[in-house]
């Protein structure tokens, strides 16, 4: 069994890579005024990767490799393949851009997210709004934070799904089953909650829930690197996510997510989440 992580060496690992995310974000800012953005896709041309991602990934992966050689590192931009429990140990897990559609158009919703995971663990997360400098992060045990001030669980009860505010995502899909089942829920969910957003990055959606703005994420085709960073940050902030197929707690690569805000009595919006969704499962390899 190797040796449990400290709360001081979480506690570095977090001021490090909040420092690391503020940095990015201004190399990120300053490329944005100078002109437009160098685009090319990767899936298909809905999945797009411009030279900002590759340059953030690039100094935000030599500076972690440079302070803590002993962790592993995994990004959107140079991952092989998605592989969470790196030696069973540390791996930081990172998203250089996410909502990198909504940077090339300057629509001001993506942000730097970098995670660090401890046996497959999202421990400490840090998601950073370069446009709007919000910074949040979280450290599993101690608690989250916005631009320094504490994150606090909202006593407001979670409602039906009338009361809520729902985030639905895209994704990359256009033409198969999942996008089938995408179109569906968007229709579902817009008939029965109060309204629905998609908003373009998966990071920024958790840590709306972290603030308690908008209630419900169902999403699917997301990767690690899109989740990790906010991962803690929701948790801490009292809120859940789930496997967006099954009623058990999520893990980090699932690729399939049903979060919900923090608050109490969580479980009837879930249930009528689940009772919504039917059949309808989204499948990922
Ligand atoms: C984006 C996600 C978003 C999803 C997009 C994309 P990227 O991340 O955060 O939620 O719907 O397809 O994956 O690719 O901009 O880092």
């Amino acid at each position: 069994m190797s040796r449990p992580i400290s709360q001081p060496e979480l506690q570095t690992i977090h001021d490090v890579i909040v420092e690391l995310a503020q940095r990015a974000g201004e190399r990120i800012v300053s490329a944005i005024d100078k002109k437009r953005p160098d685009i090319q896709s990767k899936l298909n041309s809905v999945d797009l990767v411009t030279q900002s991602d590759k340059d953030t990934e690039s100094l935000i992966s030599n500076e972690l490799k440079r302070t803590f050689p002993k962790y592993a590192f995994m990004g959107e931009e140079t991952a092989e393949a998605e592989s969470v429990n790196e030696n069973g140990g540390g791996i930081f897990i990172v998203d250089p851009i996410d909502g990198t559609t909504n940077f090339i158009h300057g629509f001001p919703y993506f942000s730097i997210s970098i995670g660090f995971c401890y046996h497959g663990t999202p421990m400490v997360g840090v998601v950073y709004n370069p446009v709007r400098r919000d910074l949040y992060s979280g450290i599993r045990g101690k608690g989250a934070w916005k631009n320094s001030m504490p994150i606090m669980q909202t006593a407001h009860p979670l409602g039906t799904l009338n009361d809520s505010l729902v985030i639905l995502e895209w994704g990359a899909e256009r033409a198969n089953r999942n996008f089938q089942i995408k179109k569906e829920m968007f229709c579902a969910f817009a008939e029965r909650a109060r309204s629905v957003r998609s908003l373009g990055s998966a990071a920024l959606n958790l840590c709306a829930l972290a603030e308690g703005v908008c209630d419900v994420y169902w999403e699917g085709g997301v990767h690690s690197w899109d989740v990790c960073g906010a991962w803690p940050i929701l948790l801490e902030a009292g809120g859940r996510i789930l496997h967006g197929n099954t009623d058990s707690e999520a893990r980090v690569d699932d690729r399939v997510y049903l979060a919900v805000r923090g608050g109490p009595n969580p479980a009837p919006l879930v249930q009528e989440i689940r009772t919504v969704l039917g059949h309808r499962k989204l499948e990922y390899d």
